[in-house]
């Protein structure tokens, strides 16, 4: 399989701090933020904008974790519904009128997002829920987009974008594999 590198470690690092300076303005400063990741690698890049936001602000904003399954059979098991589930929360502060931002790796159908959404909706009343993503790889099944996007890499179907992160990859380095 053919593979392109499109962010490295630097790359990915600008597009993080790029981010952090965008929900900070979009959100006036992080006093009213609530961050949760999305697992696997929207845990990591959730404790890198944490601490982007810190050196910013001076704030140190909540994190929370979603875990959702997945639902592609070329992945791995079918949920019953064919839709990703909510597997886990650990989500241990007020959401009642925070503005929640829900982070991911990977943003593609948007189904993963509509779940995570509704998880979000079961716990508390967020005055608004925004979305960063570090890659948008297109292919949307939903009326979803995100906010914060750190590099929108258009693919085919057959494309996969391969994110590793330092914290569970031992390097930082996005790469599309083609067919
Ligand atoms: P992540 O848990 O770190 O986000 O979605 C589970 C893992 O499989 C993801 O890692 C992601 O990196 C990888 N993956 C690669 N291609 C796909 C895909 O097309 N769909 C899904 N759901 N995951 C994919
Ligand atoms: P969606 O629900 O939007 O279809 O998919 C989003 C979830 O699936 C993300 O959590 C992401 O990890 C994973 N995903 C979908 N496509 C890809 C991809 O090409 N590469 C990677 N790394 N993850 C993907
Ligand atoms: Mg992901």
């Amino acid at each position: 399989m053919e593979k392109t590198v499109v962010l490295d470690q630097p790359a990915i690092n600008r597009a993080l701090t790029r981010i952090a300076h965008e929900i900070v303005e979009k959100n006036k400063g992080g006093e009213n933020l609530v961050l949760i990741g999305i697992k696997t690698r929207g845990v990591p890049i959730t404790k890198r904008l944490q601490d982007k936001i810190k050196q910013i602000e001076n704030v140190t904003v909540p994190i929370g974790e979603l875990d959702i399954t997945l639902y592609r059979d070329d992945l791995q098991k079918n949920t019953p519904t064919n839709e990703p589930e909510v597997k886990d929360t650990n989500i241990d502060v007020d959401l009642t009128n925070k503005n929640i931002i829900l982070i991911d790796d990977v943003l593609f159908t948007g189904r993963t997002v509509r779940a995570a959404m509704d998880a979000v909706m079961d716990i508390g009343r967020p005055s608004q829920i925004q979305l960063a993503v570090l890659i948008d790889r297109g292919h949307r099944e939903l009326p979803i987009r995100a906010d914060y996007v750190g590099k929108n890499i258009p693919t085919s179907d057959e494309e996969v974008i391969v994110v590793q992160l330092d914290e569970t990859d031992q390097l930082d380095q996005v790469s599309i594999y083609g067919k």
